[in-house]
């Protein structure tokens, strides 16, 4: 008899990325990264989608410095669950140079809210992407959503083709809202496109919808240098300078088909960003604000 299949951990991230040729400015921040394990010591959730290689709070660290950062916003990826262990466990490693999302069972209680603000949360993320997550129960994310410590914020993914439904349930949320990736449009439409322009309804809907001009690797099926990307979202971050973080995304989950030259994300910066001051407001300004503020 054969065993069943043990399903194989997968690598989604650069063997070797360059360095790149843009240099942050001293003090910048990576707003969306996760980490992975190492799974023996922080196991995967039993309903996660993947199964990753481990990608440590050292090799987030060694990244960063590699890149030219500071510090890091660790998201907690859906592969742990709502155990938000590792990512606790990177942040108390980091010297106060991160910060973490949480993933949080809508049950938890106020003290164990309290605790992850101890632990250098300020923000959930409620997730959207069926490929991701099995239920995303927008009630329950109401409720705890009133009850997040003050200064927090929720997170928000979903894709394009759901912004619609989502518009009532973004209204409701009772706190400042980040939508990873933009809401995944389709940049091949241009700046002027029919997914931008709903964006761009929905970030004039209210002034505390942030954005994350992030992920080309995922958005832009045309491939680094990421061009539709670029010529898309600048206006964007021209328009809503003062409402937008950047971040690598590393480890890049599900992206092991194609994982992106993290050097060359970073030289997307001056591409979408190209001033000075809009590159200060993108990666300190703004993150420092939503993060860092106590
Ligand atoms: C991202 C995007 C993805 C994955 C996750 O939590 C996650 O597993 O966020 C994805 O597969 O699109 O932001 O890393």
């Amino acid at each position: 008899m054969t065993e069943p299949a043990i399903p194989s951990r997968i690598v989604s991230w650069h063997p070797s990325p360059s360095r790149p040729r843009f240099t942050p400015p001293p003090g910048a921040v990576d707003a969306h990264c996760h980490v992975f394990g190492p799974m023996a010591q922080f196991p995967f959730s039993a309903k996660a989608k993947y199964l990753p290689e481990d990608a440590d709070a050292a090799a987030l660290f060694a990244l960063r410095d590699h890149l030219g950062f500071a510090r890091n916003v660790i998201v907690q990826a859906s592969c742990h669950g709502t155990n938000n262990a590792a990512t606790l466990h990177t942040i108390a490693q980091s010297g106060g140079m991160a910060r973490g999302v949480a993933v949080v069972d809508p049950a938890i209680s106020d003290e164990e809210l309290a605790a992850l603000h101890q632990g250098g949360i300020r923000g959930v993320r409620f997730n959207f992407l069926k490929r991701l997550v099995d239920d995303a129960p927008k009630d329950k994310f109401l409720d705890v959503a009133a009850r997040l410590p003050a200064g927090w914020h929720v997170v928000i993914y979903f894709e394009a083709d759901i912004l619609e439904e989502m518009r009532d349930f973004i209204a409701a949320i009772p706190v400042p809202v980040v939508v990873d990736h933009m809401g995944r449009p389709d940049v091949s439409q241009g700046p002027e496109g029919a997914d931008m322009r709903a964006f761009r309804r929905l970030l004039d809907s209210r002034d505390d919808i942030w954005f994350k001009a992030t992920c080309p690797d995922r958005l832009d099926p045309s491939g680094d240098p990421w061009e539709d990307f670029v010529t898309a979202v600048r206006p964007l971050v021209e328009d809503y300078p003062d409402r937008v973080l950047w971040g690598t995304d590393w480890p890049h989950p599900n992206m092991q088909d194609d994982p992106p030259d993290d050097g060359h994300l970073v030289d997307i910066i001056p591409r979408i960003a190209p001033t000075p001051e809009l590159q200060r407001k993108l990666l300190i300004d703004n993150p420092m604000r939503l993060y860092w503020a106590d």
